[in-house]
């Protein structure tokens, strides 16, 4: 398969209405290949279609380059927010993950430069931060890059350099996006909410991960979601009284359609709060006065009466309150503002609140390290107090943000076994295993030795999980696929690899540690040779038709994903709709254009003209009745690019989708 899909370094270079689109053909299984959607180099001595956000001058400049001798300048701003905005919509395509690549630098003087995209849905507008606060000045030039996926349908949508404080010129240059293509998530392999019944499996998620193929991954593997920020209150109340549930509301409302449980996330934490939360009447920021104190309860009040009542009984579990534990005080709680206005009353009048609002719902107190002694020891003390008092703490969520070589078993044993004389529920919530053991280790790829060392942390953690099925009723992933964790840019900015799914959403070792532990050591898992399928060679392939189940036993989706002049993307779905197993298959089908396939993944492909021939990856090949396989390809087209109308499946007609 690798030689075949290592084709000749096939290059399509052509013409977009923004910039070129190159296409380098290269072992896709194994090398993720850029696909540049847009360039803006400066180099022709126009704006490329750049403008203001305002009033302020937007020009070509050859005074500095990045690249080259062109850039773009910006000058006569009045204010920090005013700068380059470019017209994206149409070259963003919802649910792909973008890098976003632009150089900064002043013309003089220093400012911090952040990168952003702005998108308005009807009369809703949104600014989503792609690159934060970077410092830049006028001795160099600094890369702002980092990573978008647009979740939602929109009217109008930008990208745009803004600085954080001055209002002074600054240039841009060499402005880049790109993707990598994602393949096809795989449909010949167990479901995680399938091979674990104990309890509900379940994936933090943002919007963009309920759509396209990450929705397709997300809906086949898990059995609930938690809005990994959708549902804080920087999201849902940014200012006093307005209440606003754009991020979250398509969230739940994906679950609903397709009846997974959510759990809340968060009513109260000491992050992603805004400060007007926290300031006086007077205007100053508040201290444990009482009038302070009443005004900052009184707005926790009509925070969770409005949030949770939102959503009433469409979220069944809440993080009611976050992180309120710190091990080194004396009374085992964190010096936040919370505690330091209101002392405990924050916490019982959260819990007061949300089950009156949420009589039915199970609240959950949620913390991090409970496996440490010290920390678990006071998180035992407080829930033992809170629920003497009578306050109603459900239970112990345990977030499990562990890696690779820390903590034991045995030390997560003991965490919960902590609990159990409380008689609470207890829920492990976030839980990811970073690749990395210190601070100083940064990966590029991560090493093969350290997936399987994750892979055997998920087995031995999901079996002790399983063990005690009487007392964890759910266990959640941080995140659905390591292309989005948090990790990425905590502690410290490296690439980590914390999940059960790769970058390009394909099972890792992770995924069987949790599904199939013997089949730990074979991170490309694939069939022992006892069962290995029979592969029919691309020049006789009727080979096999006694497998096939006869002409007409298969249907078959062809579609094309995405087109740009002369080159396009397309992937295809063939389903086995006979009695009798395909062991081993060979689609077939002629392109009536000039259509040429440059590159091709999840399967290995033969062209000769117009005939093409896409036989099996030694993974995918077993198809059982109802079962399909799906594989995916760049190519390139002159003329039109029409669809095939006619398939062979093993030499057997198929029926077109
Ligand atoms: O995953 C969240 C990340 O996108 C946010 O930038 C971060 C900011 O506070 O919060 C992350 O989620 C945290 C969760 O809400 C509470 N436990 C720790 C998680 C990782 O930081």
């Amino acid at each position: 398969m690798r030689a075949l899909a290592r084709l000749a370094a096939a290059t399509l270079l052509v013409a977009a209405p923004l910039a070129a689109v190159t296409v380098s053909a290269a072992d896709a299984a194994d090398e993720p290949v850029p696909i540049t959607v847009l360039t803006s180099d400066f180099e022709d001595g126009t704006a490329q279609g750049w403008a203001g956000r305002a009033a302020e001058t937007v020009a070509h400049s050859t005074a500095v380059a990045h690249g080259g001798t062109g850039s773009l300048e910006i000058t006569g701003r009045t204010a920090s927010w005013q700068g380059p905005s470019l017209d994206v919509l149409g070259v963003l395509e919802k649910g792909t993950a973008y890098t976003i690549s632009a150089w900064v630098r002043t013309v003089s003087g220093t400012d911090n430069a952040r990168l952003s995209v702005e998108r308005r849905t009807g009369e809703v507008a949104s600014y989503d931060q792609v690159v934060g606060n970077t410092a830049v000045n006028a001795g160099g030039w600094v890369e702002l890059t980092g990573r978008y996926t647009l979740a939602t349908d929109v009217d109008l949508l930008r990208i745009y350099v803004e600085t954080a404080a001055g209002t002074g010129a600054f240039h841009i240059d060499d402005v880049t996006v790109s993707y990598v293509p994602s393949l096809p998530i795989q449909t010949d392999i167990p479901a995680v909410r399938d091979a674990v019944t104990s309890f509900p499996v379940g994936a933090a998620i943002t919007g963009a991960e309920t759509v396209t193929t990450h929705g397709d991954l997300l809906e086949r593997h898990f059995d609930s979601v938690t809005p990994g920020n959708a549902l804080k209150w920087d999201a849902t109340e940014p200012s006093e009284n307005t209440f606003t549930y754009a991020q979250a509301d398509p969230l739940i409302a994906w679950a609903k359609a397709n009846g997974r449980a959510v759990r809340g996330h968060t009513l109260v934490w000491h992050n992603q709060t805004p400060a007007w939360v926290f300031t006086g009447a007077d205007g100053q920021p508040m201290t444990a006065t009482p009038e302070d104190k009443e005004l900052l309860l009184s707005r926790l009040e009509n925070h969770i009466r409005n949030v949770a009542g939102h959503y009433g009984d469409d979220i069944a579990v809440w993080d009611v309150v976050n992180e309120v534990i710190d091990e080194n005080q004396a009374d085992g709680m964190r010096r936040s503002t919370w505690y330091a206005v209101t002392g405990l009353d924050y916490i019982r009048t959260a819990f007061r609140v949300a089950r009156e609002v949420l009589p039915d719902a199970k609240l959950f107190i949620n913390d991090y390290n409970t496996n440490i002694p010290a920390k678990r020891d006071k998180l035992y003390d407080l829930v033992a107090q809170l629920r003497s008092e009578g306050v109603p703490v459900d239970g112990v969520g345990h977030q499990m943000h562990i890696n690779v070589s820390w903590p034991s078993v045995a030390e997560t044993e003991a965490m919960i076994r902590r609990f159990m004389p409380l008689g609470v529920e207890q829920q492990v919530t976030e839980m990811d295993v970073s690749i990395y053991t210190s601070e100083g280790e940064s990966f590029p790829t991560p090493p093969a030795d350290r997936l399987l060392r994750q892979a055997y942390v998920y087995r031995d953690m999901f079996a002790l999980f399983q063990r005690y099925a009487a007392e964890i009723t759910s266990v959640t992933l941080w995140g659905l696929a390591d292309d989005n964790t948090w990790l990425d840019t905590f502690p410290v900015t490296r690439k980590d690899a914390p999940l059960l799914f790769d970058t390009r959403l394909q099972a890792k070792p992770a995924y069987w540690g949790v599904v199939d532990p013997s089949r730990i050591t074979s991170p490309s898992p694939s069939v022992s040779p006892s069962s290995s399928p029979s592969i029919p060679s691309s020049a006789s392939p009727s080979t096999s038709p006694s497998a096939s189940g006869g002409p007409g036993a298969c249907a078959v989706a062809y579609r094309v994903t995405g087109s740009w002049p002369g080159g396009f993307q397309g992937d295809v779905k063939v389903t086995n709709t006979g009695a009798a197993t395909v062991s081993g298959w060979a689609l077939t089908w002629q392109y009536a254009g000039d259509q040429r396939i440059a590159q091709l993944w999840n399967g290995a492909l033969t062209q000769s003209g117009p005939a093409v021939t896409v036989t099996n990856t030694s993974w995918n090949g077993t198809l059982a009745p109802g079962a399909s396989a799906s594989f995916g390809f760049l190519g390139s087209w002159t003329g039109s690019n029409p669809a095939p109308s006619a398939f062979t499946l093993n030499g057997a007609a198929c029926t077109p989708l």
